[in-house]
């Protein structure tokens, strides 16, 4: 399922409740962030059209919600996935949201792998986000060493530190994403933009969360 015929890629934004995941998307959109916490119930899903190298890509982003009651419905939102973005509060009240990943990389890595015809199995790329850095004027729990030892061993292909509130980090990191989604999966063979038939990749589907607060939103940025 594409907008357009352009490649579609799925992406799963996930962590703790109250990380800053649906603002961390309304601040890439360039909408108001509010200080009211609403939490998302179920997932939202954003459509991005963007493009890399000058092909045109679609990114199906789903926000899923990290209320522990939720929590039940990751293998329903994680299904097809073909990137993970796992974001943590990186203020001083935030430890337990950053002790949290390997927990979620295990989940992930349980439910989520590329999709080839050969049956080699591959995880899907996974990126951390640090958010709310306006907040460690003053430090915070966690050191840029320990970030970076953690990243090592939970085998992550990136990290970027954002604050979704005043707008910052938040596009380059997303666009980085999406650059690399797309070389990752065209490396492996996975997209073939050649050739209109085949163009499609995506896994990921609208009506799997289709009774859980879904929200398709088809907006350009
Ligand atoms: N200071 C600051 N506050 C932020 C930032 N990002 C989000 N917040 C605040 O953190 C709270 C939670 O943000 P949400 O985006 O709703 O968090 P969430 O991760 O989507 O939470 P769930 O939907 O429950 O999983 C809100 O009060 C936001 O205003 C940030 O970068 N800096
Ligand atoms: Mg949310």
């Amino acid at each position: 399922m594409s907008m357009d015929n352009s490649v579609a890629l799925k992406f799963i934004l996930v962590g703790r409740w109250a990380v800053g995941k649906t603002s961390f998307i309304r601040s890439m959109m360039h909408q108001e962030v509010s200080d009211q916490y609403k939490l998302t119930v179920g997932a939202d899903m954003t459509a991005v059209s963007t493009t890399v190298d000058g092909e045109p890509v679609s990114i199906y982003l789903w926000d899923i919600a990290g209320q522990s009651r939720f929590v039940g419905l990751y293998p329903t939102f994680f299904k097809g996935a073909h990137i993970a973005i796992l974001m943590y509060d990186i203020s001083p009240e935030g430890r337990e949201s950053f002790d949290q990943l390997e927990e979620l990389v295990g989940s992930i890595r349980q439910q989520t792998w590329v999709q080839r015809d050969d049956e080699v199995e591959e995880d899907i790329p996974i990126f951390c986000i640090a958010n709310k850095t306006d907040l460690v004027k003053n430090g915070t729990y966690v050191t840029d060493e320990e970030i970076s030892s953690k990243m090592r061993d939970l085998g992550v292909a990136g990290h970027f530190k954002t604050s979704a509130r005043l707008n910052k980090g938040v596009s380059d990191a997303f666009d980085q994403m999406v650059a690399y989604a797309w070389h990752f999966y065209k490396d492996r063979g996975l997209i073939h933009s050649d050739d209109d038939d085949h163009i499609e990749l995506t896994q990921a589907r609208s009506s799997d969360g289709g009774c859980m607060g879904l929200f398709g939103r088809l907006l350009g940025r």
